[in-house]
């Protein structure tokens, strides 16, 4: 089965695509022509889920889906949310992104934090969306360097290292977005 997924983030598609196997061909915004950064405009990691699978249905009439993910940390009242990738500047500065963090948390005793991913699927024109979350905590410091974003700092619950420590398998089987795609898949299969 063969489906868009609405992505420019590489790390993104190399974790999906290791979850969904061979029975799905993923095909990539550059495979299909569209080379420009989507507009994230909404206000919610819902909203822009929905952006992103909507901006490629509309120009191209395939079945898609998109991942909107955000970083939710507790004593910042869920911030950065769905500013994630603009945390620190414009750009997707990971390095500034997990500066930021660490200096907003600086003094913070409660360091709870979840990654949440919604994903939009657009099938036959229909659209329909699921959620993955994972829990855990803020470290004090960056540890390890697979991954992306802010795994160095994100220790899962029931895990005494960070996702940015672990393989990709280990990270795909408990993360937010291993989550989501494996309710995707119930839903493509379904
Ligand atoms: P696309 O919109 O092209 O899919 P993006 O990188 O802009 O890619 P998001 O808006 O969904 O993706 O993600 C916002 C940011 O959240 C992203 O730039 C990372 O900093 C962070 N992020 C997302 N998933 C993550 C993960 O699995 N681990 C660590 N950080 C992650």
């Amino acid at each position: 089965m063969k489906i868009v997924f609405a992505t420019n983030n590489a790390h993104k598609l190399s974790e999906v695509r290791a979850v969904l196997g061979d029975s799905f061909e993923l095909v990539t915004l550059r495979q299909i022509g569209i080379t420009e950064d989507i507009p994230e405009t909404g206000a919610t990691l819902d909203e822009n889920a929905s952006l992103k699978a909507r901006y490629v249905y509309e120009r191209t009439g395939l079945d898609c889906f998109a991942d909107d993910t955000g970083l939710e940390v507790e004593a910042l009242n869920g911030a950065p949310g769905v500013h994630s990738a603009r945390y620190a500047t414009d750009g997707h500065d990971f390095a500034a992104n997990n500066r930021k963090l660490l200096h907003e948390l600086e003094g913070k005793e409660n360091r709870r934090a979840r990654f949440r991913t919604v994903i939009s699927l657009i099938r036959g024109g229909v659209e329909q969306q699921v959620e993955g979350i994972v829990n855990g905590t803020i470290a004090t410091e960056e540890s390890g360097c697979e991954g992306f974003g802010y795994d160095p700092l994100f220790i899962p619950d029931g895990k005494a290292v960070t996702f940015a420590e672990m393989t990709a398998e280990e990270k795909n089987a408990i993360s937010h977005r291993g989550r989501a795609v494996a309710e995707l898949v119930k839903v493509l299969k379904g």
